[in-house]
């Protein structure tokens, strides 16, 4: 399989976990932020984001399809819990970490490493993606502070989790993958850092357990 992504996207990051949980072995290609639309478009009809994974019978866009075509395809060890109460919550976890919660991460650490944490990588290219990204997601001070708010809401929702090793049932789940992936680019930010140590706790052994290198900030 090859895996179609940008190496920093926190939603490749999504996929990455999931395949290496599977034990599945696959190739990435680094696409060109701006040029990945010309790759994408003829592979996708229409969607124009990664990840995209290229199996050997199917082409599948957005990591939520990723994640339920590696199910199918390599059913063991799964990441569904087998009840379906357990099943249901899993998902709804997955998809609001995946539809919201991922949203407001990339406005909050795009905000943080255009200026607090602009010492991260003070390069002129960085610099300049960072710029790029911030206008075509049309990050402003107010939309930062609603999804400082949604996070703060979020962690307060997930705070759970630092009693228990993961979000649904005893087993690893989709939901486990969603919030790891999708919160990971906050252990480059001080202040969740200080705030939330259990988290970060909770992200490196998922990590572990999906044969994931750490992310920035963990490493
Ligand atoms: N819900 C999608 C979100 C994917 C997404 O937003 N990917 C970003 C990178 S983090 C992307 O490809 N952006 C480029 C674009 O929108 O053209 C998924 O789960 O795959």
């Amino acid at each position: 399989m090859l895996l179609l992504q940008f190496s920093t996207s926190h939603y490749c990051r999504k996929a990455r976990l999931a395949l290496g949980y599977k034990g599945i072995d696959y190739q990435v290609e680094n696409l060109t932020p701006g040029l990945h639309i010309l790759k994408l478009r003829s592979l996708t009809k229409g969607l124009t984001t990664v990840p995209v994974l290229m199996a050997a019978d199917e082409i599948i866009a957005d990591s939520t399809a990723i994640l339920k075509y590696l199910e199918k395809v390599v059913p063991f060890p799964s990441f569904i819990p087998a009840g379906e109460k357990e099943k249901n919550q899993a998902w709804l976890l997955e998809d609001w970490l995946d539809e919201s919660i991922g949203v407001a991460t990339r406005f909050v650490y795009y905000n943080y490493r255009a200026g607090e944490g602009k010492a991260i990588d003070p390069s002129l290219s960085s610099q300049i993606i960072i710029n790029i990204v911030g206008q075509q997601y049309k990050i402003t001070p107010a939309r930062v502070k609603l999804a400082e708010e949604r996070l703060e809401n979020a962690l307060k929702i997930l705070e759970y989790w630092q009693n228990q090793p993961y979000l649904v049932a005893d087993k690893l789940s989709v939901a486990d993958i969603a919030a790891t992936a999708l919160l990971s680019p906050l252990a480059l930010i001080p202040s969740y850092r200080q705030k939330y140590p259990w988290l970060f706790a909770r992200i490196g052994e998922i990590h572990q357990q999906c044969r994931e290198k750490l992310p920035p900030g963990l490493n």
